[in-house]
């Protein structure tokens, strides 16, 4: 049986699947990963950037960083692969749960619900002393805004290397892992822990792992199908094939 048939027969007959996307499945938007070549960490290295020393260090240069990227979030559209995914919810309901690493927010705009996000949301911005929400309109603000409560620096609401993920959140992605019968594991070079350990956690539990990726990842070796394009490219016509009904 060929690869596709054998992936759409897994997903028309999962009961409980699980959907781990990174920030190749936002590439197509126009949204930059972080380790492709002209990513993110092209020019930067992560901690001199997404963690709290660099921002205590330099807080203008690492909060116009995160405005630079909202702003490209904000021109983003969702593509087809995101709005696939979106499709595989509709049909799988219950059974469905999407953990995803991106801080992007295209997920939920695409039409995914119940969504867990390990490494929060760049939209939101937080005071770094007091945790307290920042309500502020931040668009065009070179300077990270003071904290209405108590005059601290505020910053994103993403989860910084060094910083612990928020606990249910993890927790709740573990027992996803755990308890499904296929991880399909979306545009990730599943190098950031703890959240690439899901897909070992779901590969121990049996579950069937299938990975979309042009590029070989650190979860690669273990998957038991590999689509080794754009997911844009494959995973909305295999969706297609298998819920055909609302074309
Ligand atoms: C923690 C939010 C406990 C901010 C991010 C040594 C060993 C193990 C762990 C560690 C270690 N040293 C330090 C650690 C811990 C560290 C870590 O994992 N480091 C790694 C890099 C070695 N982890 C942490 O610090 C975590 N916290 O452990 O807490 C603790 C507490 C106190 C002290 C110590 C520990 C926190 C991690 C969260 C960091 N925050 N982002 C922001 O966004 O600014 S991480 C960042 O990487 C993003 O969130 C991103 O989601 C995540 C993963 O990256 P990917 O999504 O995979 O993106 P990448 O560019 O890497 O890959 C893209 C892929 O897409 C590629 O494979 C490419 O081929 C593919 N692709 C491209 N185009 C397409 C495509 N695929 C499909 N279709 C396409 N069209
Ligand atoms: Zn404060």
């Amino acid at each position: 049986m060929n690869k596709e048939k054998a992936f759409i027969d897994l997903l028309k007959y999962s009961n409980k699947l699980v959907v781990f996307t990174g920030a190749g499945v936002s590439a197509a938007s126009g949204v930059p990963t972080f380790r492709d070549p002209g990513g993110l960490w092209d020019k930067y290295q992560p901690h001199q950037l997404a963690n709290e020393e660099a921002f205590r260090d330099r807080p203008s240069f690492v909060w116009q960083w995160y405005q630079w990227r909202r702003d490209i979030i904000q021109k983003a559209g969702v593509n087809s692969a995101h709005k696939a995914i979106a499709k595989i919810q509709q049909h799988k309901s219950s059974g469905f749960q999407l953990v995803t690493q991106n801080v992007d927010g295209l997920h939920f705009e695409a039409g995914n619900s119940g969504i867990l996000c390990l490494h929060g949301d760049i939209q939101i911005n937080k005071c770094i002393e007091c945790e307290s929400l920042y309500d502020g309109n931040v668009t065009g603000i070179d300077e990270p805004p003071e904290c209405h409560e108590c005059g601290g620096l505020v910053r994103p609401g993403v989860v910084w290397f060094g910083e612990s993920l928020d606990p249910s959140i993890l927790n709740r992605s573990i027992e996803a892992a755990e308890n499904c019968d296929l991880f399909i594991v979306i545009g990730t070079s599943a190098q950031v822990q703890p959240a690439a350990s899901l897909i070992s956690i779901a590969k121990r539990a049996g579950a069937k792992l299938v990975e979309f990726n042009p590029s070989a990842s650190e979860a690669s070796s273990i998957v038991d199908i590999f689509f080794q394009e754009p997911v844009e490219d494959s995973l909305p016509k295999l969706v297609d094939l298998c819920f055909p009904d609302d074309r």
